[in-house]
């Protein structure tokens, strides 16, 4: 090692810039939370992907090592390790130590920019206890390492080497993150987007921390055509094509691949260099226009609709829907309070053009898939029309309801909707309990009989006909889907209240999926809670305790001992008395809530948890009942 490694006046600005980030870090990479810690893994792995775009590298490892430090490689060119002029240190020095160095050296291509990503290697070196890059690059491994951001040695030559590339391996700072272990089923998750994302590139990720070693190799050829066979895995396709644009125009590279399945669900996402853009932007306003002008040209044209027809709205065309549309353009602008939103206009009309084109031309190639597309479209313009008319009905008061609440409801007495709550109740004797024992100026009950309706395998038309459905739109307030308005919610928490069995989360998932395709607010705004009622009643000489799981009853087991414990199973909330579900469920003071929540960046994944439920194929739902707590965080009220 280099004892006498010193800093220049160059070197000490750059770490200045590395000290803010230590100082903020939520500035950099969002949050010193879980999500963030997994930025940095992103951050390190977007270089690598630049380098595949660039078209110099068709793999890359990650790899989680038991020390909890992260190992990203790649069999690129190598970071450039040649004097910097401008600094006079090596290139990947200036890489690892100032701030928005990354890939400045030519080559040109796209840089990924947007959002909270592209903060450049450097911020994850700042955020590291150390860091070291190895890099094999004309014959020769270098290597340097940094700790806290700053270099404790440099560049060094190594020897010969035989291969080409670049590896960084980093231990996040534990003095910076609240959070250090990595989850490695949500890097999975984005390691295979990425490779959807970014074709051909072979994108490996290693878990050695635990007993035994596991590894996923995620590598597609067919690139985001294969992404939407993914996605529509457990639904059913129209037709077997994907249908896919490419080209570019104004330097923006598009890339769009669709194809309907037969539910009633759209799931459109859209990237820009590779990252998710939730809240759509130009490029996705540009896709939906060419699709929708594309298909009623076509339409008319075939006499498919006729004069006195009206046009098919773009809804109606993307019933059923998946698409992808993902784009890479040189300096993307994100707008919106979440800066999530692509404000580039140019990115429209790119999007727009190549998809009319294209789209046009497949249409008329493929006449009996493009017939299909248009009396799917047809049906759902037809079931809009009848959709309308049933929403009217919801609206109506009758005279038979009086105030237009359904009778089932016992509603609360107060009327200031942030001290209200409405708690949904599987049957109706748990809902008679309920009822009894609710506290009633604040808490209403509504019973729902059975099952609910499956919404994912319904049209809105149907949906709205269904009696449950229909309770709980009345009596919510706030209407549903173009209609909704938040303002008018006339409780703020709404609380599903089910069995703790299977019967009960399926129950819970089809009333989530609900709120999730029709009233989405609700569940973006927090007002969705789970009520967690007891598994096990134990008593002993008067002690009566509850127990929410397996483990709790053993630690309450091993308390008051074993010997004379009375425990009770419960199989349901109606085995329960009106005082035992107030104390253990519904009472504000003891009762422990689940707020449900949406991770907007991992909604193609929720989208698809939903279908799995929901949908026909059968065999998947099981795997899913199981681990349902995944879109559910634990919060104590
Ligand atoms: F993040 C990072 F910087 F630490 C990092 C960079 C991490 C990993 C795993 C890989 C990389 C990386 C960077 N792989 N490949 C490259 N390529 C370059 O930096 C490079 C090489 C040559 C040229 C050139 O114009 O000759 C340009 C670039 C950007």
């Amino acid at each position: 090692m280099n004892k006498e490694y010193t800093y220049g006046a160059d070197q000490i600005q750059i770490l200045e810039g590395l000290e803010a980030v230590r100082r903020r870090p939520g500035m950099y990479i969002g949050s010193t939370a879980i999500k963030g810690l997994h930025h940095l893994v992103y951050e390190i792995v977007d270089n690598a992907i630049d380098e595949a775009l660039a078209g110099f590298c068709d793999t890359i490892e990650v790899v989680l090592n038991k020390d909890n430090s992260v190992t990203v490689m790649d069999n690129g060119r190598g970071i450039p390790v040649g004097i910097n002029h401008k600094s006079g240190i090596p290139a990947v020095e200036v890489v690892f130590t100032k701030l928005h160095a990354g890939g400045k050296f030519g080559g040109g291509g796209y840089k990924v920019s947007g959002g909270l990503h592209g903060v450049g290697a450097s911020v994850v070196n700042a955020l590291s206890k150390w860091l070291e890059v190895e890099i094999c690059i004309d014959g020769k491994k270098y290597m340097q390492r940094f700790e806290r951001g700053k270099p404790v040695m440099k560049l060094q030559e190594l020897g010969p080497s035989d291969r080409r590339g670049t590896k960084v391996s980093f231990l996040p700072d534990d003095e910076i993150f609240e959070e250090t272990v990595f989850d490695y089923e949500t890097l999975k998750q984005r390691l295979r987007e990425m490779a959807f994302l970014t074709k051909g590139v072979k994108i490996i990720l290693k878990d050695l921390r635990g007993e035994e070693p596991k590894e996923k190799v995620f590598c597609y050829e067919g690139g985001i055509v294969e992404y939407v066979q993914y996605l529509n895995r457990h639904k059913d396709p129209l037709y077997p094509d994907v249908i896919y644009c490419e080209g570019k125009k104004d330097d923006v590279y598009v890339e769009v691949a669709m194809q309907h399945n037969g539910s009633y669900v759209e799931s459109c996402y859209s990237f820009v260099n590779n990252i998710t853009t939730p809240e759509g932007g130009t490029h996705l306003i540009g896709f939906k226009n060419a699709l929708t002008k594309t298909l009623n040209d076509y339409a008319r044209a075939q006499k498919i609709l006729k004069d006195n027809d009206p046009n098919l709205t773009g809804e109606d065309i993307r019933e059923g829907l998946t698409a992808i549309v993902s784009i890479k353009i040189p300096e993307p602008q994100f707008e919106g309070q979440t800066k999530q939103k692509l404000g580039n206009s140019e990115a429209r009309s790119a999007v727009d053009c190549i998809v009319s084109e294209q789209l046009t031309y497949y249409l008329e190639q493929n006449p009996a898939v493009a017939r299909m597309i248009c009396e799917k479209s047809v049906l759902a313009q037809r079931a809009r029309e009848a959709a309308r008319k049933a929403r009217e009905l919801t609206r109506r008061k009758t005279a038979l309801e009086g105030s237009g609440l359904p009778g089932k409801l016992a509603d609360c007495s107060e009327k200031d909707p942030s001290k209200c709550e409405i708690y949904l109740v599987e049957g109706d004797s748990a809902g008679g309990s309920a009822k009894t024992a609710r506290s009633r100026a604040t808490q209403a009950i509504l019973p729902l009989r059975g099952k609910i309706l499956n919404v994912e395998k319904a049209r809105l038309d149907k949906i709205l006909s269904n009696q449950e459905i229909r309770a709980m739109i009345t009596a919510f307030g706030c209407g549903i889907s173009d209609d909704f308005d938040i303002s008018k919610l006339r409780y703020h928490k709404i609380i599903i209240m089910t069995d703790a069995d299977v019967d009960g989360a399926h129950i819970s998932t089809l009333l989530l999926t609900f709120f999730y395709r029709f009233m989405p607010e609700l569940i973006k705004q927090g007002y969705v809670y789970m009520a967690q009622p007891p598994l096990y009643k134990i008593e002993k000489n008067k002690d009566v305790r509850y127990a929410y799981n397996d483990e709790q009853l053993n630690r309450i087991l091993n308390e008051i001992g074993r010997d004379g414990c009375k425990i009770q199973r419960y199989k349901g909330l109606g085995e329960m008395n009106a005082d035992q579900l107030w104390e253990t469920t519904m009472d504000p003071e003891k009762r422990v809530l689940l707020r449900v929540t949406i991770d907007e960046e991992e909604s193609s994944e929720i989208d698809l948890t939903f279908t799995t439920l929901m949908g026909d194929k059968v065999e998947p739902r099981r795997e899913f009942i199981e681990e349902n707590a995944k879109y559910v965080r634990n919060l104590d009220i």
